[in-house]
């Protein structure tokens, strides 16, 4: 392997990577996510993305379990789970992933549940605003939405309402969870754009209607193919906005990353997940990557086929090529 080719658009320091490892999985009730972070960098990915591809890797060493943030007691708001211990850790995260960002670098976190992207998403946003006065576009690859409001979601998971937080459907005020969330974090519906879709609740769907989002179902990729949705895609968002990309396993077909939380069958194949982490990559305009919900716990051995395969997706985000 060698370092890309590509040259990036939006990055100040292409070459420098910031590592954020978040040991955090209180969005949602299955232990075993925040064993994910040294999961993936036992399995040699940092090492890769050093050697192989070449970056200058700025990592602190640490997963981040956020114990010091954990609340004495952490009851039932509005619906939500866990509110205030996911909306420190995610606050937290947040200044972490924009510390990286503004400084010009492409910005990785391994997850993690998916409501760290509330984290991530919002920190990135903030510094592609400052550093260059415009706002960014989000590429969801998931089996779900993740768009519920805390009242329309059945489970009160918050991993289920991440995007809802993130677009402002859902607010809160200021000494509340989530209150910190301002909007110069947060990213318009019409710069969203969601690819793999096969589980989405009702409520999900009319918000999704209701605002014109963009979603690309597996129906869409088995009608046109995945190069197809992938141009549609990005084509959606404008050829020429910053990107960050967030990728949840559960995305991939239970076949190639079964140990997740919520897997559902008729999904991507390990291919065509790395094909439109390599063609997000080609664009240029990728600025931060999530990798999220591997749950090594949930595989004998370790989970090795479900880390693999989130490995080969970061790879391939960052530059890796088949040729
Ligand atoms: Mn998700």
């Amino acid at each position: 392997m060698d370092a890309p080719t590509i040259q990036n658009k939006f990055l100040s320091k292409p070459n420098e990577l910031g590592l954020v490892a978040v040991g955090f999985s209180g969005g949602q009730c299955k232990p075993g996510t925040e064993a994910a972070p040294m999961a993936l960098i036992e399995s040699g990915l940092v090492d890769q993305l050093k050697d192989d591809l070449k970056y200058s890797i700025y990592y602190d060493g640490k997963v981040h379990a956020y114990g010091e943030l954990m609340p004495d007691d952490d009851p039932d708001y509005r619906n939500m789970k866990k509110p205030r211990a996911v909306s420190a850790v995610t606050k937290q995260l947040s200044s972490q992933v924009y510390e990286h960002a503004r400084d010009g670098r492409f910005v990785l976190t391994l997850g993690g549940d998916h409501s760290i992207a509330i984290g991530t998403i919002s920190g990135t946003a903030k510094a592609i605003r400052e550093r260059l006065g415009r706002d960014m576009a989000v590429i969801w690859v998931d089996a779900h939405a993740d768009i519920n409001t805390p009242e329309t979601s059945d489970s009160g998971n918050i991993h289920g309402m991440p995007v809802s937080f993130l677009t402002g459907l859902a607010k809160e005020s200021e000494d509340k969870p989530f209150g910190w969330l301002k909007d110069d974090q947060r990213i318009s519906v019409s710069k969203l754009v969601y690819i793999g879709l096969r589980d989405v609740d009702r409520g999900e769907k009319k918000i999704l209607r209701d605002h014109g989002i963009k979603a690309f179902s597996m129906h869409d990729v088995d009608r046109h193919g995945i190069g197809r949705v992938v141009d549609m895609a990005l084509g959606w968002i404008g050829r020429d906005t910053p990107i960050h990309l967030s990728f949840d396993v559960d995305a991939l077909d239970p076949m190639w990353a079964p140990s997740t939380g919520t897997p559902v069958r008729g999904g991507l194949t390990l291919r065509e997940g790395d094909f439109i982490a390599e063609c997000v990559h080609e664009t240029g305009n990728l600025v931060a990557l999530d990798l999220v919900e591997v749950n090594p716990s949930l595989e004998e051995h370790g989970a090795p086929e479900t880390v693999r395969a989130g490995c080969s997706i970061v790879r391939c985000a960052l530059g890796d090529t088949l040729l």
